[in-house]
């Protein structure tokens, strides 16, 4: 065979191998949608969205550099405003990070809203769900804690853990050990886009060894090992995660949260935008 066709070859050989190892890489992201190549409704795109009233919109030119958000319109009282994602794999353990803007338009966002909800698979109505919620019973709503349910079969938020590092959890339920800490309530509502990581792991069955993490731009604010966030009797996978949520409390001004670059993933997503195992930077094509 000719030399050229041989370092063709290899080229091609070397050039591949090269694209498979990235691509391998970035297999620890399961989902990602930073809604650039659509608008309107997000169902279709990956996405369960509320149809019914059509709060869920993507927008253009709303996101952080001017790309397409999601805008989750927030304008009556108890009534679910949501977009969710569910996975097609069975999920004990994984990362949701996005980025999130208050706009409170004519008002002050004054109400609550649940934010991030993760739904566990229900299995004969029990179920163990997580929420980080904007909270409902202030004036001037803020994020207060990270919320799960810690007995029983149908788990919910009965159980918090604090951001400043103290935890209420329900009686009878395992109390977890919390080795990182914010310093108490998070008001994102100054107009600015911000960022929000959850860690979360279900225990196994009979073990009191789930995780929760939360990040706010990138600073921890709740670190729990030793978490009972389900019952051996709930499928410890998730069923869903929710974006928006149930809410009350908006007093007649409507407000939106905006979403952009939502990522789930099995590790911790970087800055950039990739896993925490990185693409390697160094690698060059080359032939004998
Ligand atoms: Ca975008």
């Amino acid at each position: 065979m000719p030399k050229q066709f041989i370092t063709i070859r290899r080229l091609l050989f070397t050039a591949l191998a090269t694209l498979c190892f990235v691509s391998t890489s970035y297999a620890a992201t399961l989902f990602q949608d930073n809604f650039n190549s659509y608008t309107g409704n997000p169902n279709g795109h990956g996405w369960n969205a509320d149809n019914l009233w059509n709060t869920a919109q993507v927008v253009s030119g709303a996101g952080s550099d001017g790309s397409n958000a999601l805008r989750i319109t927030f304008d009556a009282d108890q009534l679910n405003r949501w977009c969710d994602w569910s996975p097609s794999q069975n999920l004990q353990e994984f990362y949701v990070k996005f980025d999130f803007k208050m706009d409170c338009g004519s008002g002050t966002c004054a109400g609550g809203a649940k934010f991030l909800k993760i739904f566990g698979q229900n299995a004969s109505s029990s179920y163990a769900n997580t929420t980080t919620a904007f909270d409902y019973g202030t004036p001037s709503p803020v994020f207060t804690g990270l919320s799960y349910g810690a007995t029983g079969n149908q788990r919910d938020t009965a159980s918090v853990l604090w951001y400043d590092g103290s935890k209420t959890i329900e009686s009878g339920g395992v109390s977890p050990t919390v080795a990182a800490k914010g310093t108490g309530n998070i008001d994102p509502k100054d107009g600015k886009w911000h960022t929000w990581e959850v860690h979360m792991k279900y225990n196994d069955d009979g073990q009191s060894n789930g995780i929760y993490e939360v990040w706010y731009d990138g600073v921890q604010v709740l670190g729990a090992t030793g978490v009972n966030n389900r019952s051996t009797s709930s499928p410890p996978y998730v069923q869903s995660i929710q974006l928006g949520g149930w809410n009350q409390n908006y007093g007649g001004k409507p407000y939106y949260i905006y979403y952009d670059n939502v990522v789930v993933s099995t590790t911790r997503v970087t800055s950039s935008g990739a896993t925490s195992l990185p693409a390697p930077s160094n690698l060059t094509v080359t032939s004998k």
